[in-house]
């Protein structure tokens, strides 16, 4: 028992060692602003992608490009976002070069915004085919407080990848069988990310309605 009572209590120090070597210095929070978009994307669809940030305080304008493969993506409008319940309007967003679109954002006044949550929803329809793929780079980057001082934050991009999509094959196996009935289930419970193969019905949603759509692909009713 004493043998087992300093096992436990060395492996409770290395926890806490390890623990302890990856909680970062506290300082003020880090704004974070980050693309937000699915990992996969079928051809000829159409996506949204969030600009998503994190505590920020004060924020009042930003300015920001947007960089993606053209051949592979294009993008079709920029709408605004949302901080805590006030509308972070798009004043510009501009193609300054193919691919790169310059976005430019104000709240009108300068009373200032604090708190997490997106600057705008980038829509993408997707022109390439099933195994391109494209970054979505952020670049160029500046939010401004209410005294028209910078904001320093992280700029992080995100990327997807075209994939052939099989209606019903939710969990994308080239299969679909109740695996798939499953995934969708757990998908509609937010369990698991919404993959383009669970809206089985093609209605654009996923729910109850794609299950009995599986259920019928397998029963050979479909
Ligand atoms: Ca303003
Ligand atoms: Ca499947
Ligand atoms: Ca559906």
């Amino acid at each position: 028992m004493r043998r087992i009572t300093k096992i436990l209590g060395i492996v409770t120090i290395v926890a806490l060692l390890l623990g302890g070597a990856v909680v970062p210095v506290a300082a003020t929070p880090e704004v974070t602003v980050s693309i937000d978009a699915p990992d996969e994307v079928a051809p000829d669809s159409d996506f949204t992608a969030n600009v998503n940030i994190s505590e920020v305080v004060d924020f009042d304008a930003c300015n920001y490009d947007v960089t993606f493969d053209a051949s592979v993506l294009r993008l079709d409008n920029v709408t605004s976002g949302l901080i805590g319940s006030t509308a972070i309007p798009v004043d510009i967003y501009n193609e300054i070069s193919s691919g790169t679109w310059r976005i430019i954002q104000n709240v009108p006044g300068i009373s200032g915004v604090s708190g997490s949550g997106y600057l705008a929803v980038l829509h993408f329809h997707v022109i390439g085919s099933a195994g391109d793929s494209s970054t979505i780079s952020l670049s160029n980057g500046m939010l401004a407080n209410n005294l028209a001082e910078e904001i320093t934050a992280t700029w992080i991009g995100d990327s997807v990848s075209v994939t052939s999509v099989v209606p019903g094959d939710a969990n994308g196996d080239g299969n679909i069988n109740a695996l798939d009935i499953t995934k969708v289930e757990r998908t509609i419970g937010g369990l698991d990310a919404e993959t383009p193969g669970a809206d089985a019905n093609q209605d654009g949603s996923v729910n109850a309605l794609d299950i009995t759509k599986i259920e019928r692909i397998i029963g050979g009713l479909d």
